[in-house]
């Protein structure tokens, strides 16, 4: 068992719709733990801060509008090889592209309102769980 944390956020185009329960479902499913979740809505700082590394690209601004355009779940999920296993059952960025079954395939709109977040390694897992939660708010 390598038992990790990975940060995942639950996108405007998820609450809007109302799915944000059908993806935490599938969530618990592929074994992982919601062991923080916080219902927020994102500040413009908070959302260029979070997608920094992103500045230089040509959607930085639309990406930006449209995380601070509604409400986001942020969340911690704990599980064995939890930050891999997050990003299969998310699917490829583009749902077009992404794989049956997959959160993206089920739910997305596009390769910009594409449902979900989930970190990439565990250096960013750690960077980006800091940006959102206190210690005491994760209760794993
Ligand atoms: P992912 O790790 O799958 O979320 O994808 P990236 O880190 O490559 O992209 C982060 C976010 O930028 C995506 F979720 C949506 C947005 N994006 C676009 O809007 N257009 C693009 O061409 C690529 C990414």
């Amino acid at each position: 068992m390598a038992v990790e944390r990975t940060f995942s956020i639950l996108k405007p185009d998820a609450t809007a719709r109302n799915v944000t329960g059908a993806i935490n479902a599938m969530i618990e499913q592929a074994g992982l733990r919601i062991i923080a979740q916080k219902r927020i809505r994102m500040s413009r700082p908070e959302a260029e801060a979070f997608y920094a590394v992103h500045r230089e690209r040509p959607f930085f601004g639309e990406l930006v509008e449209f995380m601070t355009s509604g409400p986001v779940v942020v969340q911690v999920l704990e599980g064995d090889h939890a930050i891999a296993k997050y990003r299969e059952i998310m699917g490829a960025t583009d749902p077009a592209k992404a794989a049956e079954g997959t959160i993206r395939k089920l739910h997305a709109q596009s390769v910009g309102e594409n449902s979900v977040h989930g970190s990439d390694a565990a250096d960013t897992a750690a960077k980006e769980i800091a940006q959102f939660f206190s210690g005491n708010e994760i209760v794993g």
